[in-house]
């Protein structure tokens, strides 16, 4: 997949997004990250780019022209199709099937705000998807589209090693991960539960299932309301006393 991150601070997100496994899927070619900085494609000794809210008030807002430009540079660099991905608070929030719709395309282009964000004209015109990290606030759009180059990264085929499954990841199945446990299974603050160290393998496939729906139902209750349930997580629930609806 090739991402092209276009941002006043381009470097900067290619640094944060290249430590482990993003940057070891770089170097599989599974992942090609691409910076772009609209400050290149500015005009005038000062190359402006950004520029006072109309209406006033504080803050500064980034111009269309130098935004156009750049955009337009990258498209030309590469014939592939790929939606513009603003990132903002004002986004839909990120959710890991997003994250997996996003994974599969050959190309993404990320576009990072930074002041009070960028001419609502250029959001209209050239804007595919919005996409929010979260309800806070960020300076700037530069460590969310770290965020979703991690995210999307590691979807990579490949970029996994085996380990590190994507498959068992908390939300890939819209739960919340299992608790997990490494040697010594005798420690002063605790012994490792049995059923871990019991080598059935049926036995320890059920306890994780049912220890991810009871850690999702006791943090994150508001994704388990309106889900069809398996037969076996409806046994798993049961015995934890939590009510099917
Ligand atoms: Cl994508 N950008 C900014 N500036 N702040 C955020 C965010 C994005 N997501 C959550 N907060």
């Amino acid at each position: 997949m090739r991402v092209d991150i276009v941002s006043l601070f381009p470097e900067f997100v290619a640094q944060v997004a290249g430590h482990g496994v993003v940057g070891r899927a770089g170097e599989r070619g599974l992942l090609s990250i691409h910076g772009w900085n609209p400050r290149d494609y500015a005009q005038g000794n000062y190359r402006r780019v950004d520029d006072k809210t109309f209406g006033g008030g504080p803050g500064m807002v980034m111009m269309i022209e130098p935004l156009q430009a750049c955009l337009s540079a990258v498209r030309a660099a590469e014939p592939t199709p790929a939606p513009v991905v603003y990132l903002t608070p004002q986004g839909k929030p990120l959710t890991q099937p997003k994250v997996r719709e996003l994974a599969a395309l050959p190309r993404m282009i990320l576009l990072c705000g930074r002041y009070e964000g960028i001419d609502e004209r250029f959001v209209e015109a050239e804007i595919d998807e919005e996409i929010s990290i979260g309800d806070y606030v960020l300076s700037g759009g530069e460590l969310a589209a770290a965020v979703l180059i991690d995210a999307v990264a590691r979807l990579q085929e490949g970029a996994l090693n085996d380990a590190e499954s994507a498959a068992q990841d908390s939300f890939e199945d819209g739960l919340l991960d299992c608790p997990h446990y490494t040697h010594p299974a005798s420690h002063a603050l605790g012994e490792v539960p049995a059923v871990l160290r019991s080598g059935d393998h049926g036995a320890i496939a059920r306890w994780r299932r049912q220890q991810a729906l009871l850690r999702t139902w006791q943090r994150r209750p508001e994704l388990m309301a309106g889900r069809e349930w398996s037969k076996e997580d409806r046994k798993l629930l049961k015995e934890l006393g939590i009510p099917l609806e």
